[in-house]
């Protein structure tokens, strides 16, 4: 059976370019003192070596704090640094060859962008799906069609897992995604485009709160 995941409201990703910032130790430090309890980190840029290191003290630095952290995309990575768990998308590595390079203990998010991705998902080994994007976003490149809070309202009433929402969501739109049935909102732009990202994650999680 798969274990369902109880998600805070808000679901915070790391882009270092965004952010001006040399590693992503000192965004996870920000956002966790903003109250950050579940954090993606996303980088599709630094070698890896040079981003195993830093990983290695975000990890450390999460377990401390009872902070859970997610990589983006890279199943050894997440191997070798003991990150919680790993984000995928529709043509990284399949959930169930990442089910059995992880474990059974190793959270598994993967995005999904169509009803269909969301219904098919309901039968992989992955413990969340993020859905979207819901907005026009800048942040991905080639991002599917804008799905709007009436299909994410479907994709959460078709989905046996919790759903993220994500897709150009700033604090003016939160209460509306959560309303639409969401269990969590991730956000890259809005909060690493703040100058104070400690500020600016806990003005986040006031907007959730006050939905
Ligand atoms: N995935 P922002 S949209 C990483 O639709 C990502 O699956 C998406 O960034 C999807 O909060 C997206 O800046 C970018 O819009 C989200």
């Amino acid at each position: 059976m798969k274990r369902k995941l109880l998600f805070p409201p808000i679901y915070p990703i790391t882009d270092k370019k965004m952010a001006r910032s040399c590693d992503h130790y000192s965004i996870l430090k920000e956002l966790v003192r903003g109250g950050a309890r579940f954090v993606q980190i996303r980088d599709k840029y630094t070698p890896a070596a040079e981003l195993l290191k830093d990983l290695r003290r975000c990890v450390d630095f999460a377990s401390s704090r009872n902070v859970t952290l997610i990589l983006n995309d890279r199943c050894d990575l997440v191997l070798c640094s003991g990150a919680f768990g790993v984000h995928l998308g529709q043509d990284d590595l399949p959930p169930e060859t990442a089910r059995t390079l992880l474990g059974g203990e190793s959270i598994i998010g993967l995005s999904t962008h169509s009803l269909p991705q969301v219904r098919k998902a309901s039968l992989l080994p992955v413990q969340y799906i993020g859905f979207g994007p819901i907005f026009p976003t800048s942040t991905k490149e080639n991002a599917a069609p804008v799905a709007g809070l009436s299909r994410l309202r479907q994709a959460c009433n078709a989905s046996s897992v919790p759903v993220v929402a994500i897709g150009g969501i700033g604090l003016q739109q939160v209460g509306d995604v959560l309303k639409a049935g969401a269990s969590s909102v991730a956000i890259i732009s809005a909060l690493m485009q703040a100058v104070d990202l400690t500020g600016r994650m806990q003005q986040f999680l006031e907007a959730a709160r006050g939905r």
